[in-house]
C-alpha cells in the first residue's frame, strides 16, 4: 500500500518541503510540498537523489574496518572501542594535537550532527581542527563577527521585497542559493523583476543566473574588492551615505576608500568606470536595495575584504535591517545562542603560521600539518562528512598525506576518495531515515518558518543515526578520562536525543513552540516575513556597529598593492562552477543525476583557445604552480576572456574507492590544480577562485 509522507530535502541550503511516497517500504515518488510556507512546492532535480541515496548498493550500513584482506564489517561496539583506544594511544604518544579533525559540509544539513558532533570534537581537545568553512563561507562569518558581534549573525537579502538586487559571485540558479535560504530562487528573482525591480549580476562567467538578470558584467576573478570599495567610495562621494544612528566609523571608511575610485577599480576589474558610478547611484537611490556576495567573492584572495565591503555597502545606504534590504532572520530555535560568537587569530597553525578562526585552522594547512614532522604533527585524522581530498586545495598532496597517517577514522556512508584511507568507517543512516529540524538554515532563511519532520523510513536495526554514533563514540572516549563532574555533564548531554534538544530550543525560543505543535502543522508553520531587529539584536557589547574593523582596514594596503598597483598580467585565471544536477563531490553515484553528456569540461573563451592553437573538445593540460590535470576543453562565449572554469568534486576512479557510478564518471579534480599556498592571508580562506593557470595541448603518450 502506498503512503505519502511529508519531509524536507536537506541536500542543499534551500531545505525544500517534499512529499515522499512509500510503497512496501520503498520510496516510489518524491515531489514538492505546496503546503510548505517557505518552499511553496519548489523542488529541483537533485531531490531524486534522496531516493537514490536510500537505494544505493554502495552505501555502507554497518561499520567496516580495513584488514589485510580488505574491508570487513565489525560490530558497532567493537568499532567504538577500537577507535577510542587508537585515538587515545596516539594522543598519549604524540600529544593532544596529534589527532586532527576535518568536518565536511553535510554536517550542517543533519540535525544529529548539529546536536551531537561538536561534543565529540571537543572531547578530542585538539587544536588541529579543520572544516569546509575555510574553503567556503569563512569571510561571511568573519565580517559578521567583526560588525555584528556574532559569526552567524549574517543578514540575508530580503529578496521577496527588494527592488534592487546586486549579486556577486553567486549562481543561485545552479546552487539554489547559499548563506541565503530561498527555495525557488529563480521564481523569486522573476518576482523582483515583475515588481519593477532590477537584478544585477557580477561574475566572470555569464551564468544561468546572469542570463535571467537585467544586467550582467564580467569581472576579472579576485578583483571584486576593488569594485566594492569603489561603490562605497562613490556612494560616499555623491553624498548618499546615510547609516543608521547606531553605526560608527563612516569617517574611517571614507578615508580608507579614498584611493579606490571607480577609475582605479575599472582598470583592475574590467568593469567600466561609468558602469561602477551608475551602479553606485542606482543602488544608493533604489527604494530598497540589497547586495549579496557568495562563493566567488568568498573563496578568493580578498574574500574577507569583499564580504566586509558587501555589508558596509548595505549599511551605509541604509538598507541593513529594513524590509527589502538585508535583514536578520529570527528562527524558532535561536541558533546564535547555542554557538560561540567567534574569534580570529587567537593562535596560528604550527607549520604555516596560518590564523585560526572560531577555533578552526584553515583546511589549506591540513597536508602540511600531517607531513611536517615535529612537536604537534598530526598522526591520526578523524573525518566527519567530508571529502577533503576532492574539496580542499592541492587535494593530491592531501591524498598522499592521508596515506602516511598512523590511524584514520571516518564518519561517512561511502568509501570514497578520502575515506578509502581510513582504518575504520562509521556509516550513519541516510536522510530519509532521520528526523529533521533545520538548526542551520532557518537562521539564514528569507522568511521565518519552522518545520519538524519525522523520519520517512524506519532505521534498520543494524544501522545507527549519526547522533547515536557521536553519542557512543563520545561515551567511549569519556570512559578513558578520569571520573569528574565535567565527565558526568558531558555524558548526560550526549544521551539527550536530538528531538529533546530541539523541543527545548523551541520552547525557550522566541515563538514558544514545541515539537508537538510543529508536528501538528501541515508543511510547517509560517512565522512571517523578516522583521527589523537592530540595534537590539546586535551581539556587540555596546549594541553599535563599528564599520572601521581594524583587521579589515589593515588589509587594504595588501589589496591596494596587489590590485591597484599590479599590472594587468594576461595569464589565465581559473574559477569554479556548480551544476544543478551535481552536489560538491558526493552525488555522482546517482545514475539518474549524472546521466546525459559530461558536465565537467574546462570552459574557455573561443578567442583564448584560438590564441593557443587549441580546438573545442580537445584534451588539454591545465596546470598551476601546484599541479596539473588533463581535461577536455569546451569553447564557451559565456566565459570572460582570460578566465577558465572547472567544477570541483570530480576526480573519481581512484583505487579502492567503492563508487560504481561515480568511478565511471571520473572527471578530474579542480583541487589538483588549486593551490594551498594561495589563500586570503587575512583569515586563511582558500583562494579557490582566481588561480593563475596555463592551458596547453595535452601531451599524448
Ligand atoms: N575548487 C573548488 N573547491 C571547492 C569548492 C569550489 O567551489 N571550488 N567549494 C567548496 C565548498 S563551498 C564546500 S562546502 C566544500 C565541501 O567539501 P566537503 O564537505 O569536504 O565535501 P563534500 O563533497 O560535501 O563531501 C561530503 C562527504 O560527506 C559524506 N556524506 C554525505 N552525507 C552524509 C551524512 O549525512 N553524514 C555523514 N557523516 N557524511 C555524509 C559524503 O559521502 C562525502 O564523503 O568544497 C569546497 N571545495
Ligand atoms: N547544484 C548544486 N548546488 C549547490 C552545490 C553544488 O555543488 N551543486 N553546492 C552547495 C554549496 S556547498 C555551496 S557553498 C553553494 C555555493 O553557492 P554559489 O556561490 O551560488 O555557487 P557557485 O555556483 O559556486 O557560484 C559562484 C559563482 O562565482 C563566480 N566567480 C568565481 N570567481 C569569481 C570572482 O572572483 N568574482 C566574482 N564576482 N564571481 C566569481 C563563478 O563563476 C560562479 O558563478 O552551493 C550549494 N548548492
Ligand atoms: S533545491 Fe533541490 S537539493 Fe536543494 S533542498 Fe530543494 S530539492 Fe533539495
Ligand atoms: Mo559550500
Amino acid at each position: 500500500m502506498a503512503t505519502v509522507r511529508r519531509t524536507s530535502c536537506n541536500l542543499c541550503e534551500a531545505i525544500c518541503g517534499v512529499l515522499v511516497t512509500v510503497e512496501d517500504g520503498r520510496v516510489t515518488d518524491i515531489r514538492g510540498d505546496d503546503a510548505d510556507p517557505l518552499s511553496r512546492g519548489h523542488l529541483c532535480p537533485k531531490a531524486v537523489a534522496l531516493r537514490d541515496l536510500q537505494d544505493d548498493p554502495d552505501r555502507l550500513t554497518k561499520p567496516v574496518r580495513r584488514t589485510a584482506d580488505g574491508w570487513q564489517e565489525i560490530p558497532w561496539d567493537e568499532a567504538y572501542e577500537y577507535v577510542a583506544a587508537k585515538l587515545g594511544e596516539i594522543r598519549k604518544t604524540h600529544g593532544k594535537n596529534s589527532v586532527g579533525v576535518y568536518l565536511g559540509n553535510p554536517n550542517v544539513h543533519s540535525l544529529g550532527a548539529m546536536t551531537h558532533m561538536p561534543m565529540v570534537v571537543r572531547l578530542l581537545k585538539t587544536r588541529n581542527r579543520f572544516s569546509a568553512t575555510s574553503v567556503d563561507q569563512l569571510p561571511h562569518m568573519l565580517a559578521s563577527h567583526l560588525l555584528y558581534g556574532h559569526q552567524l549573525m549574517v543578514p540575508v537579502a530580503d529578496i521577496d521585497r527588494t527592488s534592487y538586487l546586486l549579486m556577486l559571485g553567486a549562481n543561485p540558479l545552479a546552487s539554489n542559493g547559499s548563506m541565503m535560504t530561498a527555495p525557488g530562487f529563480g521564481r523569486r528573482l522573476k518576482d523582483v523583476q515583475k515588481r519593477g525591480g532590477r537584478v544585477v549580476v557580477i561574475d566572470p562567467r555569464r551564468t544561468e543566473t546572469a542570463a535571467v538578470a537585467d544586467e550582467h558584467h564580467f569581472v576579472r576573478p579576485g578583483t571584486d574588492a576593488a569594485f566594492l570599495l569603489a561603490l562605497i567610495h562613490q556612494v560616499i562621494a555623491e553624498g548618499h551615505a546615510r547609516p543608521a544612528q547606531y553605526v560608527d566609523g563612516l569617517e574611517a571608511v571614507t578615508e580608507a576608500t579614498r584611493e579606490w575610485t571607480p577609475d582605479a577599480a575599472a582598470r583592475v576589474t574590467g568593469i567600466d568606470a561609468e558602469v561602477i558610478r551608475r551602479i553606485a547611484r542606482e543602488f544608493a537611490t533604489a527604494e530598497k536595495a540589497a547586495c549579496y556576495g557568495r562563493l566567488g567573492v568568498s573563496a578568493q584572495q580578498f574574500g574577507a575584504v569583499c564580504q566586509w565591503a558587501v555589508q558596509v555597502l548595505n549599511i551605509i545606504t541604509g538598507n541593513l535591517d529594513r524590509p527589502g534590504g538585508t535583514m536578520i532572520p529570527r528562527p524558532a530555535v535561536d541558533t546564535l545562542r547555542g554557538i560561540g560568537k567567534g574569534h580570529v587569530g587567537a593562535w596560528k597553525s604550527r607549520v604555516g603560521g596560518r590564523p585560526e578562526f572560531g577555533g578552526e585552522l584553515p583546511a589549506a594547512a591540513m597536508a602540511e600539518e600531517i607531513l611536517t614532522s615535529g612537536d604537534g604533527q598530526i598522526h591520526a585524522m578523524v573525518t566527519i562528512a567530508g571529502n577533503p581530498v576532492l574539496s580542499t586545495p592541492n587535494g593530491r598532496k592531501l591524498d598522499e598525506a592521508l596515506d602516511t597517517l598512523d590511524f584514520m577514522v571516518s564518519v561517512d556512508p561511502y568509501i570514497n576518495e578520502t575515506t578509502r584511507h581510513a582504518d575504520v568507517i562509521l556509516p550513519p543512516t541516510p536522510p530519509l531515515e532521520r528526523d529533521h529540524y533545520d538548526l542551520a538554515f532557518h537562521q539564514l532563511a528569507v522568511r521565518n518558518t519552522a518545520r519538524w519532520n519525522d523520519a520517512v523510513l524506519p532505521r534498520p536495526a543494524e544501522s545507527r543515526h549519526d547522533w547515536e554514533i557521536f553519542r557512543d563514540l563520545g561515551l567511549a572516549l569519556l570512559r578513558r578520562t578520569p571520573r569528574s563532574r565535567r565527565r558526568l555533564i558531558a555524558s548526560a548531554r550526549l544521551r539527550l536525543n536530538p528531538k529533546r534538544i530541539v523541543d527545548l530550543g523551541l520552547r525557550i525560543g522566541p515563538y514558544r513552540l514545541s515539537v508537538r505543535k510543529l508536528r501538528k502543522s501541515v508543511g510547517g508553520i509560517d512565522l512571517g516575513p523578516l522583521q527589523p531587529s537592530l540595534p537590539g539584536a546586535l551581539y556587540t557589547k555596546d549594541k553599535r556597529i563599528n564599520l572601521a574593523a581594524e583587521l579589515i582596514l589593515d588589509d587594504l594596503p595588501r589589496a591596494a598593492r596587489q590590485l591597484l598597483a599590479a599590472g594587468n598580467d594576461d595569464g589565465l585565471l581559473l574559477i569554479g562552477r556548480r551544476h544543478l544536477r551535481s552536489n560538491n563531490s558526493w552525488m555522482h553515484n546517482s545514475a539518474r543525476l549524472v546521466k546525459g553528456k559530461p558536465r565537467h569540461q574546462l570552459l574557455m573563451h573561443p578567442d583564448d583557445l584560438e590564441a593557443r592553437d587549441l580546438a573545442d573538445g580537445q584534451l588539454v593540460q591545465l596546470s598551476s604552480a601546484s599541479g596539473s590535470v588533463d581535461v577536455e576543453v569546451a569553447a564557451s562565449k559565456d566565459m570572460m576572456p582570460g578566465v577558465v572554469s572547472l567544477p570541483h568534486g570530480f576526480g573519481h576512479g581512484r583505487s579502492g574507492a567503492l563508487l560504481s557510478v561515480a568511478n565511471e564518471v571520473a572527471g578530474v579534480s579542480a583541487n589538483d590544480v588549486t593551490d594551498a599556498a594561495l589563500t586570503d592571508t587575512l583569515a586563511g580562506t582558500a583562494a579557490l577562485n582566481g588561480v593563475p593557470v596555463k592551458v596547453t595541448a595535452a601531451v599524448s603518450l
